[in-house]
């Protein structure tokens, strides 16, 4: 199983997770009042759970995958330091609680730590592509929000995906039947889990 054919294999949840009306109201500048801010109080707290994922992820990973996590995980880091940027530029405050969803995802996340390998893998391959596909479904992004379309559509930001789907790839390729069903689920999770992210951040109720 490659990791592509998960995208083919559940196609329409997929889509349900990278396009969604809080993607078309950045594009054309109609998200209702507090949602945008909900979003990046929101998301900024998700960054920061995955800034633990990631750097547990780094031991237990082939020798081949490591410069590639380590290297997302200096940028995870970077664009903490950018959604502080943002959030002042807006006045939000950062220290808010995580949403019921936003606790699930990092629930979820700390789960990934006993999952095997291939799975962990295949769930930030997922994660990350997930953000690609949604935020590039929002190009060019109106002017309010286009420097956060511009962040997850960058050539370099595709270039980690793409390494991310090779380093998955080359995991399953060797993973049990066991671990490619846990691969599956988790992919699944993520697809929901960033369905769900979007729900929340249009209902306004993140907490901003
Ligand atoms: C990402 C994110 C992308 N920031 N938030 C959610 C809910 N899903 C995926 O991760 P990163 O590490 O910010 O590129």
């Amino acid at each position: 199983m490659r990791a592509l054919d998960l995208l083919d294999r559940h196609e329409a949840r997929w889509q349900a997770a990278t396009r969604h009306p809080f993607l078309e109201g950045v594009r054309e500048g109609t998200l209702p009042d507090g949602a945008f801010e909900a979003w990046l109080v929101q998301d900024y707290l998700f960054v920061l759970d995955g800034l633990g994922f990631q750097s547990r992820l780094i031991p237990r990973a082939p020798r081949t995958d490591q410069a590639l996590i380590a290297g997302g995980l200096v940028a995870l880091e970077g664009e903490l330091s950018w959604f502080e940027d943002k959030a002042k530029e807006r006045e939000l405050d950062l220290e808010a609680l995580r949403h019921p969803t936003n606790a699930a995802y990092r629930e979820f996340l700390i789960g990934l730590e006993t999952e095997p390998y291939p799975a962990a893998i295949t769930a930030l391959w997922a994660i990350e592509r997930a953000y690609l596909e949604a935020w590039t479904s929002a190009r060019p992004g109106h002017p309010d929000y286009r420097e956060f379309v511009e962040h997850w559509t960058t050539p370099d930001f595709a270039g980690y995906v793409s390494g991310l789907e090779g380093a998955a790839g080359a995991a399953l390729e060797g993973a049990s039947g066991g671990e490619r069903e846990r691969a599956e689920e988790t992919f699944l999770a993520v697809a929901r889990l960033e369905r769900d992210f979007w729900e929340m951040a249009l209902s306004s109720e993140g907490g901003a």
